[in-house]
């Protein structure tokens, strides 16, 4: 009997807390049926069915009175959540394998998705399990992987297959930005035109942004989301206990929509959704009018999206607009503000407002802290660690996105052997040395990080192979940082235990980054 960390039992990513192995292995050929002890952990025993024989339908059942013999794997809601979940899912399970079955319990229906994954991951490559007992929880509750599909555009099938990916290393959030100065991606019922117009650029620009002249591509590049491919992608994630935090990226980061409708932006200009990298310096208008249609489309966001959380960026708004215009001046005097940053704390709030009132948490990028935090929000800090830092001190809560270590759009080689990428300097080793709570923060605001998450920008990435590539394995390392405490990450043995998830990702036709590539 062995007892402890999860070094050579199996090596699953993350760790998980406590493993006892004991003699004998349960097998999987001939897998019994799967069983759920109640109703709302059916998705949980079909998907385990269909991972452990390919085949989920017909293979589960309500769990029956009294199991009495034979082989069974079951699946339960079993004791309370613990204190330290804090009001968040709880996520923590326990596995039990013996020759007889596998036993499967978790106070919420979250735990219960997580063991379905340590089950998946431990059933490869053999169909033999070894039994023993598994105690887990996670440190964070937030723990992400972000996607910007405006820049390049990742159809709904690839998203399905990044979800069921990530999910295996148990992240339980996949931020979607959804819109962005090259590309509006979410249909929105009220505004047509957003994606009529605003999903195509009419070209992209070649090579780096930096270079100069730019040279482009001159061909149309566009693509967005129905609202049933959403719904679809949602109830895919929901399966997997996974929230799709959607992004509208406001007031700033807007030229596609204003592209759209010319009557939110500030510019006679005729604009065109950006077919270069870099920021628009074009900013939404704070007309009473677009804060209306603004909450019109976070409204159908709402009604597609039921994650408790909605992201309204917030970054890189350029201002010149708002200085050089007298109407915006006047707008400013009219709500009472003295600054454009001020201008700006006023529009957030005034989303902030709107989503409070329909029961949804507002998440933005570090930026809204300038001209004063709007209540209740949530930051996201990714300039540096220094947002995070300050949003804690005021009490908020943070995710800490720094963009030293959770960038991987950055290079993880050698730019020279490495193919083309914004810049940045982002290898494995550094992403596994990530500590997601400042050192900076008080004792007793530590609680309020939240977790963190890797960020794919997509301007360099247009491809499914190369997304793959800049994700795994630094997706890998991060689920470790935000899985496990400090002291129970180890380098030596995670690059042990990636032998075995690389021979996995294979298996499932992921591509990732080789090592000493
Ligand atoms: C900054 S991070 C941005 C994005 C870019 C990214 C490139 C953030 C909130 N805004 O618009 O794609 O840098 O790394």
């Amino acid at each position: 009997m062995k007892e402890g960390r999860d070094e050579d039992i199996l090596g699953i990513i993350p760790p998980v807390k406590m493993i006892i192995k004991e003699g004998g292995t349960f097998s999987l050929k001939n897998l019994p049926p799967v069983y759920y002890g109640q109703d709302e952990l059916k998705d949980s025993a079909l998907l385990l069915a269909s991972c452990l024989c390919g085949q989920g339908e017909g293979r589960t059942a309500p769990a029956p009175e009294n199991i009495s013999g034979g082989r069974t794997v079951i699946l339960t809601l079993e004791g309370a959540p613990s204190e330290q979940a804090m009001g968040f899912p709880d996520e923590s399970y326990t596995v039990k394998i013996t020759p007889e079955g596998i036993r499967v319990s978790a106070p919420d229906k979250a735990g219960i998705a997580r063991a379905v994954q340590t089950i998946r991951q431990a059933a490869f490559p053999s169909d033999d399990l070894p039994c023993l007992t598994i105690n887990d929880r996670p440190r964070f509750p937030w723990r992400g992987m972000h996607l910007d599909v405006s820049r390049h555009f990742f159809p709904k099938d690839y998203i399905l297959r990044f979800i069921d990916t990530i999910a295996l290393f148990r992240f339980n959030k996949l931020h979607l930005h959804l819109t962005d100065d090259q590309g509006w991606r979410a249909e929105i019922r009220k505004y047509p035109l957003l994606t009529e117009i605003g999903s195509l650029r009419e070209s992209t620009v070649i090579g780096h942004n930096r270079e100069r002249p730019l040279k482009y591509r001159d061909v149309p590049y566009g693509g967005y989301y129905t609202r049933e491919e959403m719904e679809e992608m949602v109830e895919y994630a929901r399966i997997r206990e996974i929230d799709i935090v959607p992004e509208i990226d406001m007031p700033g980061h807007m030229q596609a929509a204003i592209a759209a409708y010319p009557e939110l932006g500030c510019t006679d200009m005729k604009l065109k959704p950006r077919c270069q990298w870099g920021i628009s310096q074009h900013i939404l208008n704070a007309e009473e009018s677009t804060i209306e249609f603004m909450k019109d489309i976070l409204d159908e966001i709402m009604e597609i999206f039921p994650c408790p959380y909605i992201h309204i960026g917030g970054d890189e708004a350029l201002k010149y607009e708002w200085q050089e215009q007298r109407h915006i001046q006047e707008r400013m005097a009219e709500v009472g503000v003295k600054s454009e940053d001020g201008l700006q704390s006023w529009f957030i709030s005034r989303m902030g407002e709107h989503l409070h009132s329909r029961g949804r948490h507002m998440i933005g990028w570090d930026e809204i802290l300038e001209g004063g935090l709007p209540e209740g929000a949530i930051v996201m800090s990714w300039r540096s660690e220094a947002g995070g830092i300050e949003a804690a001190g005021q009490g908020a809560p943070v995710i800490n996105c720094t963009s030293t270590h959770t960038y991987f759009d950055h290079y993880q080689g050698p730019a020279e052997s490495e193919p083309l990428a914004i810049g940045g300097d982002c290898p494995l080793e550094k992403v596994y040395a990530f500590e997601p709570v400042p050192r900076e923060i008080p004792e007793e605001k530590k609680h309020l990080v939240m977790g963190s998450q890797g960020q794919l920008w997509t301007e360099y990435i247009a491809d499914r192979e190369y997304l793959e590539y800049m994700a795994f394995p630094r997706a890998l390392a991060l689920a470790e940082c935000l899985w496990c405490r400090p002291e129970e990450k180890d380098w030596n043995v995670f690059e042990q235990r990636l032998d075995r998830a690389e021979r996995l990702l294979d298996a499932l036709g992921v591509n990732y980054r080789r090592r000493n590539a």
